[in-house]
């Protein structure tokens, strides 16, 4: 096969004139007009001067021509390095000048900010508006409508989605198109898509939950996707009656189910509801099949390894697991100290392998090697344990991380902004309970002493620095962090001390 990615997920419906989009305005777009606007974006990526392997960063607005540039990298062997949206412009000098990406796509309003940006990583700007406006869409309109697919092989890299570390510093975890391509064949096959399908897409595509599970296996079924901006509550009423598939994190099913005209009428239709990127309170998965009678199927992935785990499509669905190893993934709990398997039922780090599996961090061998062992198996850093069934169940986290309504924050970024703020000793950020979010931020600042920081000036540089979903929901101030007899801060006793600030 020429390019296995392309061929397999787009180019078979080159000629096709099925509607892959369903937007919110009752326009849709066919599968043969998206792959002509993909061909001439891949055609005006090359004449830019890309070549098979370089990085296209986007930081572009939801949009079916946000998803023509991941189809036109696909096509013309660039690497997608898609990137969220609610990124300050500091975040993004991270991530393009550590990927060198080449080129910098970006909505019109965002050109003069980023600008400078672009020019310190050596990259082009250019613009793509959700409507189709800004200067790539000006320059690809004079494109041809076909383009001569790049050969690629599974090997290749496809994409790199960058994941933030423990130490603060974003890893671009690169991604080849078989990860992608298995992954999507076996969730195809797992959870029974066919091109009768109409899934709801209410996620951001610049994640694995978004783009790489929802996107590609209705593409690779030939589905049609109802493409909402973003998350509302009105418009997923509004559009359920006309889906028969959802994806989306926790957070989407406690909104759901707070809303009255979310009812078994309004769902009856329905074929699936799926779950993941953040744990599903068993009482959610319980609540939801009393209203609507679905069971949500959970179902465990991450940026590195597309998705490992589901809970049957057959069979139980059941509350608090994340289900049984996909088809081709080995899952196994190991003690993370000697890295030896645990008996069944032990409570230990979870590591998968399988064709699923990463290639790598990007320029970081030696991250690399920590995570990815010689033998195939990535540790994932979440704890886990299998019972008697082969169901696996998340238990915990061997990771200092915080997972707010599906996004990951990784506290150490933001202890190292709040640690350089005047008059602050030092921080500890942790994740407690909330009900919306799952979880969300809140950080803890030790004065230096005799002096009284100023909240609100703090507050005012993390908003300069950090997206907005990454900052801290409270700040509070302590003569000191607990610490353990080692030296080590308490974050557990924070956690405790602190769990009813946004629940009781
Ligand atoms: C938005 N805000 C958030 C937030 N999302 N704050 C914390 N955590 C979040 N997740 C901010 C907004 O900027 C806003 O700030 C305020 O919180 C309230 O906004 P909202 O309108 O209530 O939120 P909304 O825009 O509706 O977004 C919530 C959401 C969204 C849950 C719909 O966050 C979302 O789509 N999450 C999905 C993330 C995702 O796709 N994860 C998959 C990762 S892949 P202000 O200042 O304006 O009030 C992965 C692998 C796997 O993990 O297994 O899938
Ligand atoms: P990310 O790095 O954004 O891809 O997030 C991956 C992490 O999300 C995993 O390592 C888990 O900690 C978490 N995660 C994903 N799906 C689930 C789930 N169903 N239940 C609990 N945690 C999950």
């Amino acid at each position: 096969m020429a390019n296995p990615l392309y061929d397999t997920l787009f180019g078979k419906h080159a000629q096709s004139a099925a509607v892959f989009l369903q937007l919110p305005d009752g326009g849709v777009v066919t599968y043969a007009a998206f792959l002509e606007q993909a061909a001439q974006y891949a055609g005006l990526l090359t004449e830019l001067g890309l070549t098979p392997g370089s990085r296209v960063a986007v930081q572009l607005a939801k949009s079916p021509e946000a998803l023509a540039v991941y189809a036109a990298c696909a096509q013309a062997g660039l690497i997608f390095l898609p990137l969220n949206t609610a990124y300050t412009a500091d975040e993004l000098a991270y991530f393009v000048q550590n990927s060198g990406a080449e080129i910098l796509l970006c909505d019109p309003t965002k050109t003069e900010v980023l600008a400078p940006v672009a020019a310190m990583a050596g990259a082009q700007l250019e613009s793509l508006s959700a409507q189709g406006t800004g200067s790539f869409a000006d320059k690809a309109r004079s494109q041809p409508r076909s383009f001569a697919t790049v050969a690629r092989q599974e090997d290749d890299l496809a994409a790199f989605l960058y994941t933030s570390g423990t130490t603060g510093r974003s890893k671009g975890a690169m991604l080849t198109q078989g990860n992608l391509l298995s992954n999507a064949e076996v969730l195809k096959d797992a959870w029974r898509f066919t091109a009768a399908d109409v899934l709801l897409h209410a996620l951001p595509i610049f994640h694995t939950h978004g783009l790489f599970v929802a996107t590609n296996i209705t593409l690779l079924a030939g589905g049609q996707m109802i493409f909402l901006p973003a998350f509302n509550l009105d418009a997923m009423i509004e559009n359920l009656p006309r889906a028969s598939t959802l994806m989306g994190v926790p957070t989407f099913y406690t909104r759901l189910l707070e809303d009255a005209r979310f009812d078994r009428d309004l769902v009856a239709h329905m074929r699936l509801f799926v779950s993941g990127s953040a744990p599903l309170l068993a009482e959610t998965h319980v609540q939801f099949e009393a209203r609507t009678g679905h069971g949500i199927l959970e179902r465990y992935g991450m940026t590195e390894t597309n998705m490992n785990t589901s809970n049957p499509y057959d069979g139980p669905r059941r509350a608090g697991t994340v289900g049984l190893p996909l088809a081709g993934v080995e899952l196994k709990i190991t003690d993370s100290t000697t890295g030896e398997s645990l008996p069944q039922g032990e409570i230990g780090q979870i590591e998968v392998r399988g064709p699923n599996v990463f290639k790598g961090y990007w320029k970081m061998p030696e991250k690399t090697a920590e995570e990815l062992r010689d033998d195939g198996f990535f540790i994932t850093g979440d704890l886990g344990q299998i019972d008697a069934d082969g169901y696996v169940s998340i238990v915990g986290r061997n990771k200092d991380l915080i997972i707010s309504g599906g996004y990951n924050i990784y506290p150490k970024e933001i202890e190292l902004l709040l640690d350089a703020q005047d008059d602050v000793l030092e921080s500890a950020v942790i994740g407690v309970p909330h009900p919306d979010f799952g979880e969300t931020v809140v950080g803890i600042l030790v004065p230096q002493p005799g002096t009284t920081p100023d909240v609100e000036a703090i507050k005012a540089n993390i908003a300069q620095a950090l997206a907005r979903f990454k900052h801290p929901q409270k700040l509070i101030l302590l003569p000191e962090l607990p610490r353990n007899t080692m030296g080590k801060v308490q974050k557990k006793t924070l956690r405790e001390d602190y769990a009813g600030l946004f629940t009781s």
